[in-house]
């Protein structure tokens, strides 16, 4: 289907793709509070809609941070040494990663990593089309589980890329993990850019998690178009509503399905029973106060070198590297899922 290489995470559990999609599906619908979990929402279609929500008036979070990144991005390249190796997760469209090649054209390699298949052969693709000379080397898979780079960038200086604010869609302990994964995936002497969205009014915050064309309802409700398409469910589509909820405790976001009825699904060999009126917790978009993110990544083993931040609705793109107190060592394989309980493994 692609004519790019695709490098699958080299080592990957017994445990298919597909079933391990089952269980955490039956897992998430089986707990008391009902939850699923936000990275199934990128099939080929979840990541077109992606695209389609970064361009509505309401989703202020993509222009903001483009923004930010034009400005800042020759200051960034400043830090970037000659040969570097640019290791991108969630890499998506691979768009803003388009404004740090431009400005630093002594990158030689890029990895986008992604779990969205389509999206990052497409990406990888026409990244490579448009920057001859600069060698692309795709990993479809989970950030949250196995990954090893490629051999080609180990002795090469390494730039991680995490733009979008998607670390916001992990809760906060599961970030932190995740830093510190990352930390040993891309090891010493490693600059890593991440961007993070800050705390705004839920006036701005709820149109852009709710707009009115229903764009990202439709993202939203695709999560149970592939249960039933993948797994073979009977969820009722038209019987679960789209909804976004502030969190002021938890300073989220939370989009969450809700059912219009007392009604049951077959899912696999379950029966899932919903009540009128009871909720799937989709995904959290948490929003930063600066303090609380730079306290976030010293606890996951970095060190805040630079930060920038746009005027309101405020966005951050913080510039960490590995100079500062060392993150506790950790081994492969990289695994930060929740478990079961709710822990982290
Ligand atoms: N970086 C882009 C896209 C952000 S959308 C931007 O800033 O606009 C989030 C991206 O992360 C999607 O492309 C999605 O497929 C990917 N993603 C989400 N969870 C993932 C996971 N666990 N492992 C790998 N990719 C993931
Ligand atoms: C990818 N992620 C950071 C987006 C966000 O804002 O949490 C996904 C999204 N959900 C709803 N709209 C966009």
């Amino acid at each position: 289907m692609t004519s790019v290489s695709m490098i699958p995470p080299t080592q990957q559990h017994e445990t298919s793709a597909g079933s391990r999609f089952l269980d955490d599906v039956l897992r998430g619908l089986s707990a008391r509070r009902k939850t699923l979990p936000s990275k199934y929402f990128y099939d080929a279609e979840g990541s077109r809609l992606f695209e389609a929500i970064c361009e509505l008036p309401e989703y202020y979070v993509t222009r903001t941070e483009t923004a930010l990144l034009v400005d800042i991005a020759p200051e960034l390249a400043a830090f970037v040494a000659d040969g570097a190796a640019l290791v991108e997760f969630g890499s998506g469209a691979s768009a803003k990663t388009r404004l740090i090649l431009d400005a630093s054209p002594q990158i030689d390699v890029y990895i986008p990593i992604d779990i969205s298949e389509v999206a990052l052969s497409h990406a990888a693709e026409t990244i490579r089309a448009d920057y001859r000379g600069l060698e692309v080397i795709p990993l479809v898979g989970d950030f949250t589980r196995v990954l090893e780079l490629p051999s080609a960038v180990r002795s090469r200086p390494i730039v991680g890329f995490f733009p979008g604010s998607t670390i916001g869609n992990f809760e906060s302990a599961e970030a932190e993990r995740f830093l510190r994964r990352v930390r040993a995936l891309l090891g010493d002497g490693a600059l890593f850019i991440v961007g993070a969205d800050l705390a705004q009014a839920p006036e701005v915050l709820l149109p852009a998690y709710d707009d009115a064309g229903g764009v990202t309802a439709a993202f939203n409700r695709n999560l149970l178009v592939r249960i039933n398409r993948e797994l073979g469910a009977s969820l009722d589509l038209d019987a679960f509503e789209h909804r976004a909820v502030w969190n002021e405790a938890e300073s989220r976001i939370e989009m969450h399905l809700v059912s219009s009825r007392d009604q049951t699904a077959r899912i696999g060999s379950r029966t899932i029973v919903f009540i009128e009126g009871e909720v799937i917790h989709t995904e959290s978009s948490h929003k930063y106060r600066r303090e609380v993110f730079e306290a976030l990544v010293e606890r996951g083993g970095w060190r805040l070198k630079t930060a920038w931040t746009s005027d309101a609705p405020s966005f951050g793109v913080f510039l960490l590297d590995t100079e500062g107190p060392e993150g506790v060592a950790v081994t492969s394989p990289m695994n930060i899922e929740s478990s079961p309980s709710g822990e982290i493994s």
